[in-house]
């Protein structure tokens, strides 16, 4: 039997009750269920612009899109590709494609042409929505032989380039034409991409059942873990194609009918002016954006006294850090998600945001959430641990993801035959119900929350002519928390230097996945069976 499942499992739960939860419901239809409620209430305020659309104009918006998808041969099942900054049209297009039971993969549109075009491949994206500055990246490439306009659609937010489509062609459908489908729980409305604990990038199957049970288990119930309300302002810079702000800011809000203020991007002075502006109540924010925060002297000059919570997530905020944020933000309760895409991804929310809150800890991570369980384990043995032993933590509910795309064999080295998760998170829950996290046994890399995967770099790197090995660590960065750093091992007889080595990294990656430094050596630490010993390398950089 490989259950791992005992009488000896020590299950953390959230201090909250369970709740019942509407997760047999469409995502849509459970993210706009009290529109009536507030019809007229702002839902999306574009931060450049000022133009705001409510709730019922939203939901308008995204009707019209849902037509003019199917009118462009969008069926149910069909994959969707989101490739935009922070915009309205992000949203009309994602809750558009739940209408009509297709499926939204978001991907960063700084992505370079080959990083889209993976995805774009292994999703099988019928359809690109994006800005006509990227869609050169789009056109016929070496890893590109499809054509815009014949092979895939391209619509542009923005005056359409060749080829492609203006937004409009969506947007100004006839929304009584939504054509009707039976939409099941367990059917995939959102597939982000995440490498998770090992190797490439993969499509993880969020289905309406997995977002609107973690949506539920942040924003529902007499005592929600993150209460929103009616009035909130949600401040939406972390980019809606990744999962964090795609659920905790924008469907929670949705769902909770508080207004959120797009940013298409991070510049200081501009955030805080919009903070003044338009009254932000609610952040959420990553660990170097409180570093902003809390540091910058521009914060001074700005009046953020309506800020009434601040959310980090995606990485390890310090402590000195958030006290730092404190003196700044004095009158808002800070505190931390933890969130992995695969889990859906909210795995333990800080109880601070609660409605009645609850006393929290500096460094915690929060409180595992609602309807859902959450056991820590021996990393060596899958022994489950009690209080304040540190291992890796799991979970398990309704919330996590289906699986991944086309890859049983990564499902099932994640989600185990009880149906737990595994992180590759190591960390402990204290007598108080709080998880802290106290160190990563999975090879992601972490930069200012964005995930870089070691082995997509040591692929190209090996690529490489000149190399005859490579491994891609993190290393410790003050600002960007991780930044990934490669050992190479030279072909025999070939000179090579390190700026040529950044150069073509640099080349075919997103700026975040570049090398910030080249680590020449005779031979790569493996195991026996030919795995790389990360945590030699990760040593050896902490004596350098
Ligand atoms: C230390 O980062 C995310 C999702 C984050 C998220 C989502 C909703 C945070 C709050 C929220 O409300 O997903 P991924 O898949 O990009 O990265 C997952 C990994 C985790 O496994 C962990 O290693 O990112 C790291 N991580 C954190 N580490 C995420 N949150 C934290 C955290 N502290 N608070």
């Amino acid at each position: 039997n490989p259950s791992s499942e005992n009488k000896t499992t020590h299950v953390f739960r959230s201090k909250l009750p369970e709740i019942p939860i509407s997760n047999h419901l469409p995502l849509h239809e459970y993210c706009f269920e009290k529109l009536s409620s507030f019809p007229d209430n702002p839902c999306l305020i574009v931060g450049s612009t000022g133009k705001t659309y409510s709730f019922a104009e939203t939901h308008l918006i995204c009707q019209k899109t849902a037509a003019g998808l199917a009118n462009l041969g969008i069926k149910k099942g069909d994959v969707i590709m989101v490739l935009l900054q922070n915009c309205a049209e992000f949203i009309f297009s994602f809750m558009a494609a739940s209408m009509i039971g297709a499926v939204t993969t978001t991907a960063n549109p700084f992505y370079t042409s080959t990083e889209i075009f993976k995805q774009f491949k292994t999703s099988r994206a019928k359809l690109i929505i994006t800005m006509s500055q990227y869609v050169d990246k789009l056109r016929d490439s070496a890893e590109n032989h499809r054509k815009i306009g014949e092979d895939f659609k391209v619509i542009t937010i923005d005056d359409p380039p060749e080829n492609c489509l203006h937004f409009t062609a969506l947007s100004e459908a006839n929304e009584n034409e939504i054509p009707q489908v039976s939409i099941d729980p367990d059917d995939p409305v959102a597939l982000p991409f995440s490498s998770g604990t090992t190797g490439l990038p993969k499509g993880v199957i969020l289905t309406h059942k997995s977002l609107i049970t973690s949506v539920a288990q942040q924003v529902d119930g007499e005592n929600p873990n993150l209460y929103l309300r009616t009035e909130d302002v949600v401040l939406c810079v972390l980019p809606l194609f990744h999962i964090y702000s795609l659920n905790s800011v924008l469907l929670c809000s949705l769902r909770a009918g508080a207004g959120v203020l797009l940013m298409q991007k991070f510049e200081i002075g501009a955030l805080l002016e919009l903070i003044q502006r338009h009254k932000v109540s609610v952040a959420a924010v990553v660990p170097p954006l409180v570093l902003a925060l809390a540091k910058n002297p521009m914060v001074a000059e700005f009046d953020l006294s309506s800020i009434r919570v601040v959310l980090s997530g995606a990485a390890p905020l310090g402590k000195e850090l958030e006290d730092a944020l404190r003196s700044r933000v004095p009158q808002a309760i800070l505190g931390q998600g933890y969130g992995m895409t695969e889990a859906g991804p909210v795995l333990s929310m800080c109880l601070g945001f609660a409605k009645h809150p609850f006393p929290t800890k500096s460094g915690s991570c929060g409180t595992v959430v609602r309807n859902a369980e959450l056991k820590v384990i021996d990393p060596e043995t899958g022994a489950s641990l009690s209080y304040n032993q540190p291992g890796e933590i799991c979970i398990r509910g309704s919330q996590i993801m289906k699986g991944y795309l086309n890859d049983d064999e990564a499902t099932a080295a994640t989600i185990d035959v009880d149906g737990w998760l595994h992180t590759g998170d190591i960390g402990y829950v204290d007598d108080d119900e709080e998880v802290f996290i106290v160190d990563r046994v999975k090879e992601i890399i972490k930069f200012k929350g964005f995930q870089v995967p070691p082995a997509e770099l040591e692929s190209l790197l090996i690529n490489h002519p000149s190399i005859a090995d490579a491994a891609v660590v993190p290393q410790k960065d003050e600002v960007a928390g991780e930044v990934p750093v490669a050992f190479v091992v030279r072909s025999n007889g070939f000179e090579l230097t390190e700026e040529v080595v950044k150069e073509y990294v640099a080349k075919q990656v997103v700026f975040y996945k570049r090398l910030h430094k080249v680590y020449f050596v005779h031979a790569i630490p493996k195991s026996p069976s030919g795995k790389i010993l990360r945590k030699d390398l990760r040593a050896k950089l902490a004596t350098k």
